[in-house]
């Protein structure tokens, strides 16, 4: 059998989509499939549908289908087959057999998206690592694959996997495979664990201020909104996946207000699972935001399920109890109002904005400081007048209500957010009274 699956690369190809739909899921036309698969690069040349009971051990879907399928393949001249369904290495490889091309699945596609947009050296061993996990017990030889990943992350495994791919196929080579495989994988845990312990200490150096994340679907208009409200010039692009590494910003609420906004990897429904794992680290900021602002694009038809799958990611993050803002984005583009109005009223609380338009910001930036006051604190402090370090951090990071100097010293009384309480002690006042 001819070998499809040397490297699941899929930019510039002509596809043919799949969508099997088993009973309750719904029947969508494979609008998002089709996105991800033009986002990776790949042209769709043809879409093919069913609706199936259960799924067919050998193909997933019905033999008869899989046959109209390869008569469709080759009267489009297509390259690669992708499946909107997650296959098992079985049926993978019993499609390629009847269809004559390679054949991918959702997941193996945006794992693809992620590798091509993967910039930081963080992203690009996440990356790696999710592939490796994912497609390598799919792989019948894996050297391109593994060159890629060399290619991609360095490191000293590079020399041994271009020898050894040299060496042809056959079961010892799959065990060789297997070997370097987990080798890589463990080489790839420790380096992400290594930068892991470096960002925690970076956050702990940021400690103090109120921190928000931007999370949502993917497209919904995360970067835009960070790019509107911090003046940052952050990749802003009409395709899935644009954004693969967190961005963190400064952002003046008001005058003598500043917070720190990150903007995140998007989600997206059935996210690979082992792309969630590694890429946790990149959702860190998510994870020890104090607030998270939730971008919905209301625009968009399938955006019930968006939310959902947001939610879903969030809760599987440990972050379901978070103070978390809703945000309809792209309200400048909303097709029918009645469905709007309705979505108004079943999240009264959310605030309406076009980042693109800069329609609603203003609201949007006083629902967070209302948030973010919240958790100021009132206190009462007294240092030495000499310290202009005390009396600089609370100018620059809260509010001054009174100032009062005497005998060399200063008393102040300011508000202050509650987490930068632990960087305002680090300073030693002479004392401290929260009121
Ligand atoms: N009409 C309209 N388009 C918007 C608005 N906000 C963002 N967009 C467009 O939506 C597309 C996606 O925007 P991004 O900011 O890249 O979205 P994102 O959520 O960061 O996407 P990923 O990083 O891919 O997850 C771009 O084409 C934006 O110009 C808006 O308020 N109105
Ligand atoms: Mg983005």
């Amino acid at each position: 059998m001819e070998d499809f699956r040397q490297t699941l690369r899929v930019r510039k190809e002509k596809a043919v989509l799949v969508g099997a739909f088993l009973p309750g899921s719904s029947n969508d036309d494979l609008m998002e499939l089709t996105a991800l698969a033009e986002s990776a690069g790949a042209i769709v040349v043809d879409k093919l549908k069913q609706k199936i009971h259960s799924p067919n051990p050998a193909f997933y879907i019905g033999k008869g289908k899989a046959q109209e399928l390869a008569l469709r393949v080759a009267k489009n001249g297509a390259d690669v087959v992708i499946f909107d369904n997650d296959l098992l290495p079985r049926q993978i490889r019993e499609l390629e057999e009847i269809v004559n091309v390679k054949i991918i699945d959702r997941s193996e596609l945006i794992l693809d998206i992620f590798a091509t947009r993967a910039k930081t050296l963080q992203a690009k061993l996440q990356v790696d690592l999710a592939q490796l996990e994912y497609t390598s017990p799919r792989l019948t030889r894996m050297w391109s694959h593994l060159d890629t990943v060399t290619g991609a992350a360095g490191g000293p495994a590079a020399g041994a996997v271009g020898g050894i791919g040299t060496r042809g196929t056959g079961e010892k080579q799959l065990e060789i495979d297997r070997r370097i495989a987990k080798k890589r994988i463990s080489e790839l845990r420790e380096k992400l664990e290594e930068i892991d312990k470096r960002r925690v200490r970076e956050i702990d150096g940021r400690q103090g201020l109120f921190k928000i994340c931007i999370v949502g679907y993917t497209n919904a208009g995360k970067s835009t909104l960070l790019n509107a409200l911090t003046g940052s010039d952050a990749l802003v692009e009409d395709r899935l996946f644009a954004t693969l590494d967190t961005q963190t910003k400064r952002w003046v609420l008001e005058r003598g207000f500043e917070v720190l906004l990150s903007d995140t990897v998007g989600f997206i429904k059935n996210l690979p699972h082992h792309l969630v794992a590694s890429f946790k680290a990149t959702l860190e900021e998510a994870i020890n935001a104090d607030l998270l602002l939730h971008i919905i694009d209301i625009s968009n038809p399938d955006v019930v399920k968006q939310i959902e799958s947001v939610n879903t990611v969030l809760k599987e993050l440990g972050c379901s109890e978070k103070q978390l803002l809703e945000v309809f984005n792209k309200v400048d583009v909303v097709p029918d109002i009645s469905r709007y109005e309705m979505f108004q009223t079943l999240y009264p609380q959310a605030v309406s904005i076009s980042a693109k338009t800069g329609l609603g910001l203003a609201e949007l930036t006083h629902a967070v400081l209302e948030k973010c006051k919240g958790s100021l604190v009132v206190l009462r402090i007294k240092c030495s007048q000499a310290d202009g370090k005390i009396i600089s951090f609370l100018r620059a990071n809260g509010k001054i209500i009174e100032e009062k100097y005497d005998d060399g010293f200063v008393y102040i009384e300011a508000k202050l957010d509650r987490h930068q309480l632990p960087a305002l002690k680090k300073l030693n006042p002479q004392e401290l009274t929260i009121l």
